[in-house]
């Protein structure tokens, strides 16, 4: 649907804010960009304090958000989204490759042409009766050998305020961009809604047709329809995790959803571990965490995603290319992890869908032991702890279950100073994970780097409400990146192979797999996760060192009895078992499951895989 503009505007008759750019690609872009859009005004980013309370005080005005009481919460606000826009929208998610097989099965391809013959016109005076913003954005540090630079074209204020705290952003990004006429990924976002004369706003304007495309040949990202997180914070997924695993591919390095963690045992000694769990499976806990054991301790590098190259000296190196969390509000908690309510009590923060209180503060279901007398829910309805909203059912939560807090990382208490290394840590292991009710035990080591590999292409998990569609259904979730890798899974799965191969056996990382999430016949879990998870921390550390026994089994090293640390730990030895344990006949029905997944791969499967899976085929008796 496009909408009729009688007279069409260029950039340079338009209103304009901030400081235009001279780099020469970049303003040929933003002028193809007016000539679409089709803005009432241009702000260009700087990135400033001033900016910030301009834009907040114009989200105000429009409704999107509310202000916090500055007390509890300084310079933070509350924003409520459309009830239909809250998470990252898989089915409208395109990789479009020019050749569909470098998309594979796991995407959804379109054929690029096909895409902006379909997107054209509906960013065709898409952006009527709004201000374009123009944020000019690095992805990692600004010193890294290679920065990667981008720049957001974006009608959501909101959007402008985000990248403020998750990216590198604004001026200085520009002027080091012109200083080496960089080269840049144009991510061009709209929320779909342009106000036509007759027309009123609304607090969150979106659209019911969304497409979030990314050209991953010429590395172009398109969004469409969406305010929300993941959808339209275009650095963040979209471009660290989508367009940069295809840039890892061909400059040979990883793109990757993992937190990064300094562990640091009671002698001082320091390991580098990498992590990658679905979303809303723990990487924001883990990344934070507060060691139940003694004299152990955690200092934080990021939460979400982690590139990794290598080093000269053969190691592979982590860095986190963001500078803020976007993390799941529900759940969290001083007791489940005070580090980050510790950083959001730093303010400077956007929280999204969460309840607010009577004074002015945040709410979210796990948040406190007792639920509140009232709050106002996530989507503005008087709520009580006993009873629901008015006029609503009575189990409706008070906070989305996908509502986020958006902080930035230099509040978080316990920030390794290495965070800002532009060259990153060097990695000791690297932890894969999932959410399964069964079968995956608590923690397996993996026998070699293609071992690891094969544990990290055959990862799954229950989806979760970080994406629309249904929550709780099982799926095969490679390396925790389904959703984000931006070509071909085979491809990716050979590329994870040859990296190994780069280096020596002793200089690699070792890998793990993970399962916070086993449940006994009742369906409660059996390991009481969080500041526990120190333990299976502590046993990564030792195995790293070869300070602790384990077993070797079909399916990896598992703790030998009494090596995972349980000391003062309140579980049963039933429970313990149950969690800890690999379970044969679980295992004869995973092998299959793993076999049809490959299946999944064609022709394009690596040998070393089918490798790995004949291996466990042979130990289980289906040879
Ligand atoms: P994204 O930001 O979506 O990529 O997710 P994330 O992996 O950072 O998720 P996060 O750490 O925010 O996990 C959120 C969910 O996992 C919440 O429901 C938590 O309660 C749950 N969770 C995290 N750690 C544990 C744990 O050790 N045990 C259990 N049972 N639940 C956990
Ligand atoms: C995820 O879904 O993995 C997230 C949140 O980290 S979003 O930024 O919306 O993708
Ligand atoms: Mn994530």
């Amino acid at each position: 649907m496009s909408t009729a503009i009688d007279v069409r505007r260029t950039r340079v008759d338009l209103p304009t804010t901030g400081t235009p750019p001279t780099h020469p690609r970049l303003l040929a872009w933003l002028d193809e960009v007016v000539d679409l859009c089709q803005p009432d005004a241009v702000h260009y980013c700087d990135g400033s304090e001033d900016e910030w309370a301009a834009l907040v005080a114009e989200l105000e005005t429009k409704g999107t958000i509310i202000r916090l009481n500055a007390d509890l919460k300084p310079n933070s606000i509350l924003a409520r989204t459309d009830p239909d826009d809250v998470a990252r929208v898989e089915d409208q998610t395109f990789i479009c490759s020019k050749d569909e097989r470098n998309a594979g099965p796991t995407n959804n391809w379109m054929d690029p042409d096909q895409m902006r013959r379909i997107m054209t016109p509906l960013f065709d005076g898409a952006m009527a009766g709004r201000t374009m913003y123009v944020i000019p954005f690095c992805m990692g540090h600004l010193d890294a050998p290679d920065p990667k630079f981008g720049v957001e074209v974006t009608d959501s204020a909101y959007v402008a305020l985000s990248m403020k705290i998750l990216t590198r952003m604004g001026a200085e990004v520009m002027a080091r961009m012109e200083e080496h006429d960089a080269d840049f990924v144009p991510a061009l976002h709209s929320v779909g809604m342009p106000l036509t004369d007759s027309m009123t706003d609304v607090p969150w304007p979106c659209n019911e047709t969304k497409y979030i495309v990314h050209f991953t040949d010429d590395r172009v990202i398109w969004s469409y329809g969406s305010g929300y997180g993941g959808n339209s914070l275009l650095g963040k997924k979209c471009y660290a995790l989508r367009i940069a695993s295809v840039m890892a591919r061909d400059e040979g390095w990883l793109a990757e959803h993992m937190l990064i963690l300094k562990l640091i045992s009671p002698e001082g000694r320091e390991y580098h571990i990498a992590a990658a769990f679905p979303s809303a499976c723990g990487k924001t806990n883990l990344a934070m965490l507060e060691p139940t054991i003694p004299g152990w301790r955690v200092e934080t590098l990021g939460d979400d995603i982690a590139w990794l190259r290598f080093g000269a000296d053969g190691r592979l190196y982590a860095t986190n290319p963001e500078t803020g969390f976007f993390g799941v509000a529900p759940g969290t908690s001083y007791a489940t992890n005070p580090n980050a309510m510790r950083t959001i009590e730093g303010g400077n923060s956007i929280f999204t869908n969460v309840a607010l209180t009577p004074d002015g503060d945040v709410w979210w279901e796990g948040m406190t032991a007792e639920k509140p007398e009232q709050v106002v829910d996530w989507k503005g309805r008087q709520w009580r702890g006993v009873g629901g909203p008015v006029g609503g059912r009575p189990d409706e939560k008070a906070a989305h279950p996908n509502s986020r807090f958006c902080t930035p990382i230099e509040q978080c208490p316990i920030l390794s100073d290495d965070y800002h290394r532009p060259e990153g840590v060097p990695l000791d292991a690297i932890i894969f994970g999932g959410r399964r009710e069964n079968t995956i035990p608590l923690v397996t080591q993996s026998r070699d780097w293609q071992h690891g590999v094969f544990m990290g292409a055959t990862c799954s998990s229950e989806t979760t409400a970080a994406a629309s569609g249904a929550v709780g259904v099982l799926r095969r979730d490679p390396m925790a990146m389904l959703p984000f890798i931006g070509y071909h899974v085979a491809d990716y799965v050979q590329h994870w192979i040859n990296m190994g191969r780069r280096s020596s056996a002793s200089a690699l990382p070792k890998i793990f797999y993970v399962n916070w999430f086993r449940r006994d016949a009742d369906g409660r879990f059996m390991w009481p996760g969080f500041g526990e998870n120190s333990r299976v921390l502590k046993w990564v550390a030792e195995r790293v060192d070869g300070k602790v026994d384990a077993v070797e089994t079909p399916i990896g090293y598992v703790p030998a009895p009494g090596g995972l640390d349980v000391d003062g730990l309140d579980i049963s030895d039933e429970d313990l078992a149950g969690v800890v344990g690999y379970t044969e006949t679980e295992w004869r029905d995973e092998v299959p499951r793993i076999g049809r997944w490959f299946d999944t791969f064609g022709w394009r499967l690596p040998r070393e895989m089918v490798d790995e899976l004949r291996a466990l085929e042979t130990a289980f008796g289906r040879a």
